[in-house]
């Protein structure tokens, strides 16, 4: 038995437990992540600080490790299933604050990126803040983002990229609604890390989105004027 198996997670203080998750992640345990996240839950850690402190800190270090060769897509794809197994237990408890429907967003990650836990987030994020969620998926052509938000009666189409290569296909979308005449019936919101605030502006979105908790934020500031304009 390795000194690993011998690890009892229920026995490690809290900072013990957050380094651990972090080395759990990094070599794809779910359900130690699985267990992990409970423990915290139980010992009343708030779902948000979970998601945020142990589950994206530590995908950070893996995100770091692959960029630096150090961790292969085999190895990066089993941390995304362990962070997924965290994520699905958060999930209803982000969501359950039972606040009334504030307005309705579809989210995806755009054509040719198949990333999709930063946009999963955010969605979950949104459910929990009052926005219905439509999810599309990933690696989506102009025509899904369009035809769903029509069919769906959106207030927001939110895109998601991860990669320098596929960020350029926002402006496509976004493109694609002005030649509609439809760009101002959606409030646009972008993200994902190779994004900034700049580049929000030149493809001509709402806004840039840094982080899920941002995206709430602006998605119900981006709402109130919504309203405002539209009982003025
Ligand atoms: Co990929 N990958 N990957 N990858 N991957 C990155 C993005 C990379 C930065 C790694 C690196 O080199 N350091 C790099 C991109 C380099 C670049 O373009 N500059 C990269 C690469 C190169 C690739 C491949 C090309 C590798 C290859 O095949 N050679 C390939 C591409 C596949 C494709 O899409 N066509 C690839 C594949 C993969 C996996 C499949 C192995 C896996 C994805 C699994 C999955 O998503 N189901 C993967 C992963 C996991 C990563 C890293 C390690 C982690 C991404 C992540 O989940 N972060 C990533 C490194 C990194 O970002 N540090 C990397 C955690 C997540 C919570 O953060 O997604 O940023 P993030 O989301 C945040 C914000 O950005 C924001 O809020 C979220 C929550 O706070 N946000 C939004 C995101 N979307 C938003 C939408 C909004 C608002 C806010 O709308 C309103």
């Amino acid at each position: 038995m390795s000194d690993e198996d011998d690890i009892i997670l229920k026995d490690l203080n809290d900072e013990e437990l957050v380094a651990q998750m972090f080395d759990d992640l990094y070599d794809g345990l779910r359900e130690e992540i699985e267990e992990s996240v409970n423990i915290l839950l139980s010992r009343d850690w708030p779902p948000y600080r979970i998601l945020t402190e142990a589950l994206v800190g530590g995908m950070t270090i893996v995100g770091h490790d692959f960029r630096d060769g150090i961790l292969f897509v085999p190895e990066v794809l089993l941390a995304a299933n362990a962070m997924k197994g965290g994520m699905a237990i958060l999930k209803p408890l982000l969501a359950e604050t039972g606040a009334p429907r504030v307005g309705k967003m579809v989210i995806g990650t755009v054509k040719g990126d198949i990333h999709d836990i930063g946009k999963n987030l955010v969605g979950m994020m949104m459910e929990g803040a009052g926005f219905e969620v439509v999810d599309i998926g990933i690696n989506n052509a102009v025509e899904k983002y369009i035809e769903t938000a029509k069919a769906e009666g959106a207030d927001i189409i939110g895109m998601s990229a991860l990669l320098t290569t596929t960020m350029p296909y926002m402006k496509v979308v976004i493109d694609t609604l002005v030649a509609e005449g439809i760009r101002d019936d959606y409030i646009v919101l972008v993200g994902g890390a190779p994004l900034n605030e700049e580049f929000g502006k030149a493809i001509g979105a709402d806004a840039y989105c840094r982080d899920a908790a941002v995206a709430v934020e602006t998605a119900k500031e981006w709402m109130a004027r919504k309203h405002n304009r539209m009982s003025a």
